[in-house]
C-alpha cells in the first residue's frame, strides 16, 4: 500500500482526496494493460478512460468552461503511473494534445474537446521538429496564407500519438516577426490531404510515436487557435499546466519503486535476517523515501499555485519537472540495486520502471530546459 499522508498536506480540497481515492479504486481494478500492441493499447485505455469519465478532467467542458485543474491532473498521473505507464500517457496525452484547445480554442474548435473527454477521439501535441526540439522559436515549419486559407508544409517528431491521432495541435511558422513571435497554432484533422506519417519511431518504453509530414496541406483560417503570431506563447501557456504533471507521473514511478522495494527488504533474507535490518539498505529506503517527499512537495505546490489563478506558474512547473524526473530515475536506479538481478529481469516490475522514467527528463522540456527557465526569473527577479 502506497504511502497516501501527502494527500494531508494543505495544497488539497476534498474532492482531491475522494478523487485520489476513486482513481486508487479504478486503477486498481483496470491496470496494468497488456502492451503487446502499443497502439490497441492506447486506443482501449483512451476508450476505457473516456467511458469511465476520467478524461473529463484533462480537458475543459465546452458546455461549461472553467479551468483545468492541475491538482486533479497531477493525481490522476501520479496514481495511472504507479499502476502502468501506458495508462499514464494515454491520459496525459488527452490533456496535452487537447491543451491548446481547453486554453484559446473557439467555440467551434471546442467541439472536438467533448470528443476527447468522452475517449472518441485521440488528440496530439505537434511541437519538436527534426532541427528544433528545445529551441522551439527556431522551428521551421510554415503555415503560408493563401486567400482564407494556410498551407502547412514541413515536418514535425517526436509527435506523441503520432499514427493513432484523430487531430494534432501544429505549430507552425506564419511569420509576423522573426523567433518565437511568429508562430502560430492550428488544429488539423488526421485526415488532412496532405498530412501523413513519415516514420513510426519505437523507443525503450514503447507508446505510439512518429515522425509527421505536411506536404501543400491545406487549412482553413478557422483552424488557427489563438491570434496570427501567438503559437509559441500558447505553447509555452499549455506547457504551464502539463509540466508539473510529467513531474507526477515520474512521482507515480519513484513511488512505485519505493513500495516494490519496501516490500523486499522486508521479506528478503541477507546473511540470516531481513536486508531491512542491514543499514546500507535503511539509508537507501531512507534517501528514496527523501526524494519521493520533496518531489511531491514541488509537484503539488507547482500544481496548486496554478490552481490558484497566478497566471503563469513556469518556475514553479520547471522545478517541478527538473526535481521529480531526475530523482526519481535515482529512487528507480536504487530499487533496482536492492532488487538485485530480479531488478533486471525483463517483464518485471523493476526493469519496465527503468526503461519508463528515463524519456520524462527529455520530453515536454528537457532537465537542462527547466534549468534555463528557472535560472532566468531567478535572475530577473520574478
Ligand atoms: N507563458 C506565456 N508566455 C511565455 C511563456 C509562458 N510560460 N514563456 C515565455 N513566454 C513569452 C515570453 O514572455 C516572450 O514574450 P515577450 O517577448 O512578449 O515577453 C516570448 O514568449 C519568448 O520567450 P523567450 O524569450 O523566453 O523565448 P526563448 O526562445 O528564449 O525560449 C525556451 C527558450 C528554452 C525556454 C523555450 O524554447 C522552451 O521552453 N523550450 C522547450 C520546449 C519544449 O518543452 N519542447 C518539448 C515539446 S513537447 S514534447
Amino acid at each position: 500500500m502506497s504511502d497516501k499522508s501527502f494527500l494531508a498536506w494543505p495544497f488539497f480540497e476534498d474532492r482531491h482526496r475522494v478523487l485520489a481515492k476513486d482513481v486508487e479504486r479504478w486503477s486498481a481494478a483496470n491496470l496494468p494493460v497488456a502492451h503487446g500492441d502499443v497502439d490497441a493499447a492506447c486506443r482501449e485505455l483512451v476508450m476505457k478512460l473516456g467511458r469511465d469519465g476520467w478524461l473529463d478532467h484533462s480537458a475543459i467542458d465546452p458546455a461549461s468552461p472553467g479551468n483545468l485543474d492541475v491538482r486533479t491532473l497531477c493525481l490522476i498521473r501520479e496514481t495511472l503511473a504507479r499502476y502502468d505507464g501506458l495508462a499514464d500517457f494515454a491520459f496525459a496525452m488527452q490533456g496535452l494534445g487537447a491543451g491548446a484547445i481547453s486554453l484559446f480554442g473557439t467555440g467551434e474548435q471546442r467541439l472536438w474537446l467533448r470528443r476527447t473527454r468522452a475517449g472518441k477521439a485521440i488528440a496530439a501535441f505537434a511541437l519538436s521538429e527534426p532541427k528544433s526540439g528545445s529551441d522551439v522559436a527556431n522551428m521551421e515549419m510554415t503555415a503560408t496564407r493563401d486567400g482564407d486559407r494556410y498551407i502547412l508544409d514541413g515536418e514535425k517528431t517526436w509527435i506523441s500519438n503520432g499514427g493513432i491521432a484523430d487531430f494534432y495541435v501544429v505549430f507552425a511558422r506564419t511569420g509576423e516577426a522573426p523567433g518565437a513571435k511568429g508562430i502560430s497554432a492550428f488544429l488539423v484533422p488526421a485526415d488532412l490531404k496532405g498530412f501523413s506519417i513519415a516514420e513510426r519511431i519505437d523507443v525503450i518504453a514503447p507508446h505510439p510515436l512518429a515522425r509527421i509530414k505536411f506536404s501543400n496541406a491545406r487549412i482553413p483560417g478557422s483552424a488557427m487557435i489563438g491570434a496570427p503570431g501567438d503559437g509559441f506563447k500558447i505553447a509555452m501557456s499549455v506547457l504551464d499546466v502539463f509540466r508539473s504533471t510529467v513531474g507526477a507521473a515520474a512521482l507515480g514511478f519513484a513511488r512505485r519503486a519505493l513500495d516494490e522495494s519496501l516490500a523486499r527488504v522486508r521479506t528478503r533474507e541477507l546473511f540470516g535476517a531481513p536486508m531491512s535490518e542491514l543499514q546500507m539498505v535503511q539509508a537507501q529506503i531512507a534517501e528514496m523515501a527523501v526524494d519521493v517527499d520533496a518531489a511531491a512537495l514541488l509537484v503539488y505546490r507547482a500544481a496548486w499555485t496554478k490552481d490558484m489563478g497566478v497566471p503563469r506558474v513556469t518556475r514553479e512547473a520547471a522545478m517541478a519537472k527538473l526535481f521529480a524526473t531526475d530523482r526519481a530515475q535515482d529512487v528507480i536506479d536504487k530499487a533496482v540495486q536492492l532488487h538485485g538481478g530480479d531488478g533486471v529481469r525483463q517483464g518485471r516490475i523493476m526493469e519496465r520502471l527503468y526503461r519508463e522514467i528515463r524519456a520524462l527528463r527529455i520530453y515536454e522540456g528537457a532537465s537542462e530546459v527547466q534549468k534555463v527557465v528557472i535560472a532566468r526569473q531567478m535572475l530577473a527577479g520574478g
